[in-house]
């Protein structure tokens, strides 16, 4: 009947507003640890988040630091997220991104096995210098191809 229907549809416009207060709570707290954590080693851009420990590894111990977290070595798709995750870098820092022509000489291939469509080369990279086959970003931005067993790279993920 009417009443029951009318009953109802209160019932659900308090819960409508009850929850939009919880989100409401919720984007304060995400903005405020947003701010926090950005102070260091976070940058945000679009969807998804660079972040980093500040641990300097191989490309391989990198690889594995970011899955077992729960994410993927850092790599941009476009230059917001180039940008962002520069952001990271302290002076002369240069951070592995992941990506690699290990397969084919010269063919760059996402972690995920597809090609690469953004690239931020430096000029004259990359020029596989005694057989480099993965990415590093240099502070300016660009990016050069490096050894991947090279260990002072710092590791930055993305989630
Ligand atoms: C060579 C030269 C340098 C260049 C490095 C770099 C190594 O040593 O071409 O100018 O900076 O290679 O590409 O990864
Ligand atoms: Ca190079």
């Amino acid at each position: 009947g009417q009443k029951g229907e009318s009953a109802t549809f209160d019932s659900l416009q308090r819960q409508v507003t009850a929850l939009e207060k919880n989100i409401q709570t919720l984007q304060a707290d995400i903005s405020r640890h947003q701010k926090f954590f950005s102070f260091r080693w976070v940058k945000s851009v679009g969807k998804k988040t660079f972040m980093s420990t500040g641990t300097k590894d191989s490309f391989e111990n990198g690889k594995s630091l970011c899955t077992k977290a729960g994410g993927g070595l850092a790599c941009p798709h476009n230059h917001a997220e180039n940008t962002a995750l520069r952001e990271i870098l302290k002076d002369s820092e240069q951070a592995y991104l992941g990506m690699s022509d290990v397969q084919t000489e010269g063919k760059f291939l996402y972690l995920n096995g597809r090609p690469v469509t953004y690239t931020n080369w430096e000029t004259g990279e990359p020029n596989n210098d005694e057989n480099e086959d993965c990415v590093a970003m240099y502070d300016n931005e660009k990016w050069n191809d490096i050894d991947c067993s090279n260990s002072e790279m710092l590791i930055i993920c993305e989630f």
